[in-house]
Order: C-alpha cells, then sequence, then structure tokens
C-alpha cells in the first residue's frame, strides 16, 4: 500500500463552513453472485439500507442473546477502553470489538450469511473494520444522535472510499417506539462536509454523545425534505444492512423495551485505512482495524 498521503475526496471538519457533496464511489460494486437477489441488491443500491427479516433463527437469536447479557455483565464493572458507557452516568452504553474479544460473536463476525452478503456488495473480500454491541436498554438507552458512519471512519480512522457496510443483527424487537435506528433513504448519495475542526482522542467523548463530525441543521433539513425519514422495524433475528454513508440515527428508549443490536462492520480489502485525514492520530484498534490481513474470516 502505498504510504503517500491519499487524496482526500471527503473534505470535513477542515474548517469550512459545512457543504453536502455529491457521493464520488458506487453504492453496490459490482453484480457478482450472493445471497442477494438483483431486486434486493437495486433496493441497496437506491435507499442504501435493505432489511433482511427472520435471517437468523430464533434458536440462533437466543443463542446470541446469551452471549450478549455474559458480556454485559462482564462489561458493568469494567475500566476496558472498549466498553462505553451512556453520557451523564455509567450504564453500559456499548462494546466494541466483540468479534475479537468473544469466540462466540467471532464466529458470528464470519457467518457466511452476512459475509457474502458483504463480499457481493462490494465485490471485493472483505475485513472487520469495527464491531460493537449497542445494548440501548429500557428506560435509559440514550440516543444516537444524526450522523454519517463513513465521516467518522473516514475523517478519524483515515477510511479513504465509501467501499464499507453496516450489518446490524437485531436480538431484541425493533420498534419505533423502542429506539429502532432512524435512516433518511438515498442520504448515501450525499456527502455531508462538516464544519469545525476534530478534537484530540475525540471517540472518548464522541461515542457517548458525537457533536462534532454530526451534520448542520440546514443540511439534515435539506435531506429529510428531499428524501423524508424511515424507521424499518422487525422481530428480532432480522438484519439491517446499511451503507457505510447513510445519514442515521436512533431516539433514546424510554420504554421497558431494551433494543439490543450487534453490528459488523465490513470494509473492502480493496479499502485499507490511510492516515486519519483530520491529520489526528490514528483511533485504537478497537474502533478501527488497521491491518486487514489479520482479520482472518
Ligand atoms: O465512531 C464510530 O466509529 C461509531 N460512532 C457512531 C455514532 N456510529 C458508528 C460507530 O459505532
Ligand atoms: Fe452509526
Amino acid at each position: 500500500m502505498s504510504l503517500l498521503a491519499k487524496e482526500d475526496v471527503y473534505p470535513s471538519r477542515v474548517g469550512d463552513q459545512p457543504a453536502i457533496l455529491e457521493r464520488r464511489d458506487p453504492t453496490v460494486y459490482g453484480h457478482q453472485a450472493g445471497p442477494l437477489s438483483t431486486v434486493q441488491l437495486n433496493d441497496y443500491q437506491d435507499n442504501g439500507f435493505l432489511l433482511w427479516e427472520n435471517l437468523f433463527s430464533a434458536a440462533e437469536v437466543a443463542k446470541m442473546r446469551d452471549d450478549l447479557v455474559r458480556i454485559w455483565r462482564q462489561s458493568e464493572d469494567s475500566a476496558a477502553p472498549e466498553v462505553i458507557r451512556e453520557p451523564g452516568g455509567d450504564q453500559v452504553r456499548s462494546v466494541f470489538a466483540v468479534h475479537e474479544t468473544d469466540a462466540a460473536f467471532n464466529r458470528v463476525s464470519r457467518d457466511p450469511r452476512l459475509l457474502n452478503a458483504a463480499r457481493q456488495i462490494l465485490n471485493s473480500e472483505v475485513y472487520v473494520h469495527q464491531s460493537r454491541i449497542n445494548f440501548k436498554p429500557g428506560f435509559t438507552g440514550q440516543e444516537f444522535y444524526w450522523h454519517s458512519d463513513f465521516e467518522t471512519w473516514h475523517v478519524e480512522d483515515g477510511m479513504p472510499r465509501m467501499r464499507a457496510l453496516s450489518c446490524s443483527i437485531w436480538l431484541d424487537d425493533n420498534f419505533a417506539f423502542n429506539g429502532s435506528l432512524m435512516v433518511i433513504p438515498h442520504s448515501h448519495h450525499y456527502f455531508v462536509a462538516c464544519g469545525g475542526r476534530t478534537p484530540k482522542e475525540h471517540y472518548k467523548q464522541s461515542l457517548r454523545r458525537q457533536e462534532y463530525g454530526v451534520p448542520d441543521r440546514g443540511s439534515l433539513s435539506w435531506l429529510v425534505e428531499h428524501h423524508g425519514i424511515r424507521m424499518p422495524e422487525a422481530k428480532a433475528g432480522a438484519v439491517l444492512l446499511f451503507d457505510c454513508n447513510i445519514m442515521h440515527g436512533s431516539n433514546s428508549n424510554i420504554t421497558p423495551l431494551g433494543r439490543r443490536n450487534v453490528f459488523l462492520v465490513y470494509n473492502s480489502v480493496e479499502n485499507p485505512l490511510a492516515p486519519p485525514f483530520s491529520g489526528e492520530a490514528p483511533r485504537p484498534s478497537f474502533l478501527a482495524h488497521r491491518n486487514p490481513e489479520t482479520v482472518v474470516l
């Protein structure tokens, strides 16, 4: 891989005014064979997300829930950096790198249903860029403000191009009322460049409540006026596939019903991380894998 700094085709948080730029990368990189039909691929290409209902059986969900509860219990008193707590409290909000630290979720990260869908969309071999469990517990699970994952992964991790996707495995029923993901369909076709500059060690704050690298209200309003908001709902066992650059967020959960989801982010091996475009030090590897060859899938 060239050590020359890559051209920054998606400048953000460079001290300029916010702007809405055109996407300069495909969404679906090819039409090689895989588990997704042409209709599903076209739907994903256009909207930037795809809800794959009943992908995991009730037995598989039950097993993953047991593994999740084990991780939840281990994390409650843990000072590990992978354990992120809710803003203003100490409840566990997320646990990162579960595909590395936990054998059960390592197996999930290598499930052929997910892998082959990622390979099909990204038209290449893939590796895990990031994994996490977002617990969003009942009554106390806080919001995730609007953002594009790619904006952060580009600026803070050095992900050069939009050739990555997230698989969110739903371990609870996701309803509009218990903090299900909101997405702006079609928003992945635009890159919302953010103002400001990235604070040092920003992730120590952003993973609790993100304030930099979030879209300005004018850009967000423009996207919603033109493309609306969707909030997919489905029973546990569904998987939401979404493009790295789709604008999304989720509300706080004040219901008694938890919204526990596991996220696996697959990046193309053709899109290895460069030095962060912010110019800051790279984020820790539990947030962004920097050596694809070390993550054998
Ligand atoms: O900074 C990140 O990598 C994380 N932040 C958010 C809000 N979504 C993606 C990812 O988990
Ligand atoms: Fe996100």
